[in-house]
């Protein structure tokens, strides 16, 4: 029982002034054109937190001329690459200085336990930022010919207008993972939070507008997928669609984008990741990267660690000692200092969850620990572990994204990369061993976009982060991400009475 468990909860948080509710579009903050609102709920209760504009294909018409005026005649992308980085470098200080705020409006919309999302999550979204204005002024093309009958050489230009569609499960990290790099390219934008989650997204538009970003380059627009998403990813007037969600909705997009202007895609889709620890590894630090790539988050990461293989010889000694951690994990409200879980972020991800719990006991998976909700109120599960999974059962093959652990024992290297790769996705994968030449071997025979060696979830913005498989593709974080917000332009000329 949460109350029990961990005290009044009622003391430890005021419920903020909701300040941004309607959609920022050009530089102001405007009414739908339907006039329509939709509630975001607050998923510790199922109350209804505020009611938001919710904007549609019309909407989505509005800021995309916007946001292409500001591309074809407006300063942002002619500006110097140093003049963005300054108004990047004073977004992240407002970010800093907002933080509190902004760690209570993810608490409260998506669940995520505050103390941990202002000393992590935020501040590395406003690095993000930082990097990326960092990369603003070095962004070039090449010399190809400087001899011969020509000279020639390309230009690195900004892709144009940007359109990205987030998830609801870090709505701050995703927002800056995307926006940042497109900023620094010196493209326009408009921005659809996930309808879970919009009002963080919210109050950064008005952030970006203090910092000084020109009116019109980044539009955020809340809304539903299949109208206002929908109306982004066949829009003809966007020229790169950059989104993080379900595979479902990856397919959509891409179809919609084929079926309209054939706009470039990338898409960060789920994973199914495997963790594999290894006979010879340190079984504490095991168990705790374990958990942590299981529970962080509640689960709800795209990179989670869903599948634990343990080596045979270790096998029960690590069983005995997840089962006990996860016993004393402490769910709870997301603003009391001792929660490490808050509730999933919404009923429907709540329903799914429990779901799959439901379908792993059918299918003959042995339920280790966990397995219920937590209290009577609000959207919280107990960490969730299953033993005697067979690869082939629903819970080891798709993603739950829940604090749902499916653990499964191996004996041999060989028959780990097997089983690690026997999986649709190939998001993530980590190992877990003192022995380089298993580290190295496993390494290279993984295929995923992000390995992690004795480490688990250990991201950062010089990072690249993307799917193989069907995990998507694209990569966010790093330089590389800057190429999906450029194309290269190819200059040929003619060299006349050339010395050379
Ligand atoms: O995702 P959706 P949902 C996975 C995870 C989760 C499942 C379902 O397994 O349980 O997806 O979550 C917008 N055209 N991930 O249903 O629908 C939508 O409004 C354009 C993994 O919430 O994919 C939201 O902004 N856009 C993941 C965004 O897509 C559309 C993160 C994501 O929602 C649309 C989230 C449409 N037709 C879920 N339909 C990760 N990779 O981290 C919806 N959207």
């Amino acid at each position: 029982d949460l109350n029990s468990s961990n005290g009044d909860n009622s003391s430890l948080f005021k419920m903020p002034t909701i300040k941004y509710n309607k959609l920022f579009i050009n530089g102001d903050f405007v009414d739908s054109v339907s006039g329509s609102t939709f509630e975001t709920i607050d998923p510790r209760t199922g109350d209804v937190i505020a009611r938001i504009s919710e904007g549609a294909k019309e909407d989505i018409e509005i800021a995309v001329k916007a946001a292409r005026e500001a591309f074809d005649s407006g300063p942002w992308p002619r500006m110097s690459g140093v003049e963005r980085a300054k108004i990047m470098m004073k977004f992240a200080e407002l970010i800093d200085e907002n933080i509190e705020e902004l760690a209570t409006l993810d608490a409260i919309d998506a669940g995520k336990v505050y103390f941990i999302n202002k000393a992590f999550e935020i501040p590395s979204a406003a690095n993000t930022l930082r990097y990326y204005a960092g990369a603003a002024d070095k962004i070039h093309g090449e010399v190809l010919k400087s001899s011969g009958q020509f000279h020639a050489y390309t230009l690195m230009e900004p892709i144009g207008v940007v359109g990205h569609i987030i998830p609801w499960n870090a709505p701050t990290m995703v927002f800056f993972t995307k926006v940042s790099p497109s900023l620094a390219a010196g493209c326009t934008m408009v921005l659809k939070p996930a309808e879970q989650t919009p009002l963080s997204a919210l109050f950064y538009a008005h952030l970006a507008k203090l910092a000084g970003i020109p009116n019109g380059v980044l539009n955020v627009v809340p809304g539903f997928g299949p109208t206002a998403g929908a109306a982004i990813s066949s829009h003809m007037d966007i020229d790169v669609v950059s989104f993080t969600g379900s595979v479902e909705v990856g397919r959509e997009i891409m179809q919609a984008a084929a079926k309209s202007n054939l706009k470039h895609v990338s898409l960060e889709l789920g994973g199914k990741s495997p963790l594999i620890i290894f006979d010879d590894a340190d079984i504490d630090k095991a168990v705790e990267l374990a958990l942590l790539g299981i529970l962080a988050n509640k689960g709800e990461i795209c990179v989670a660690c869903s599948r634990v293989f343990v080596q045979e010889g270790i096998y029960d000694q690590v069983e005995k000692k997840l089962v006990e951690k996860a016993k004393a994990w402490v769910i709870g409200d997301p603003f009391d200092p001792k929660t490490q879980q808050g509730p999933q972020a919404d009923r429907n991800q709540f329903e799914k969850i429990i779901s799959y719990i439901e379908h792993g006991k059918r299918e003959g998976a042995t339920l280790l620990t966990g397995g219920r909700r937590v209290g009577s109120q609000g959207y919280y599960i107990e960490p969730t572990i299953f033993s005697n999974v067979k690869e082939d059962m629903l819970i080891a093959q798709d993603e739950i994204f829940g604090p749902v652990m499916a653990l499964m024992k191996f004996k041999t290297i060989e028959e780990a990369i097997k089983s690690a790769n026997n999986t649709r996705y190939g998001l993530a994968a980590g190992i877990v061993t003192k022995n380089l030449d298993i580290a190295n071997t496993v390494s290279r025979s993984i295929r995923a976009g992000i390995i992690w060696i004795n480490s688990y979830l250990a991201v950062g913005s010089d990072i690249p982060f993307g799917g193989y498989k069907m995990s998507g593709f694209g990569r966010d974080q790093g330089l590389e991400a800057l190429h999906k917000y450029l194309q290269v332009k190819s200059i040929v000329t003619p060299i006349y009475n050339s010395p050379w």
